[in-house]
């Protein structure tokens, strides 16, 4: 009310603890795993695709991912980590590919 002073001023009693606002969302890793049976192209162009890759880019996380058995292809929000899994696994099953792709949250 306009009575007077307002009534949200001079209380010296009310201390507001401030923490330093340094929550970011977490972030998702999305990775590939190996398989006996997957192309190298298809996984190749899985890269393209669905993770923006150069050809050059793409071939060589997909090399990584033959010799190591698995590799981060990149690092998202929990929404896009989701999108791209589910892209990822629907186009591999659609080519009848053992392709997995997986995502887990970043430390
Ligand atoms: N190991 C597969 C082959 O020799 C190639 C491959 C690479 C499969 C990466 C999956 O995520 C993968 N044809």
């Amino acid at each position: 009310m306009m009575a007077g002073k307002a009534d949200d001023e001079g209380d010296s009693s009310v201390i507001t603890e401030t923490k330093p606002q340094t929550k970011r969302p977490p972030l998702y890793k999305v990775m590939l795993l190996n398989d006996d049976y997957t192309p190298m192209e298809f996984v190749v162009l899985v890269l393209e695709r669905f993770f923006g890759l150069n050809h050059a880019q793409a071939f060589e996380i997909m090399l990584t991912v033959h010799k190591k058995g698995l590799a981060v292809v990149g690092v998202f929000s929990h929404e896009i980590a989701e999108t791209k899994v589910a892209q990822v696994m629907d186009f591999a099953r659609r080519h009848q590919h053992p392709l997995q792709c997986t995502m887990e949250k970043e430390d």
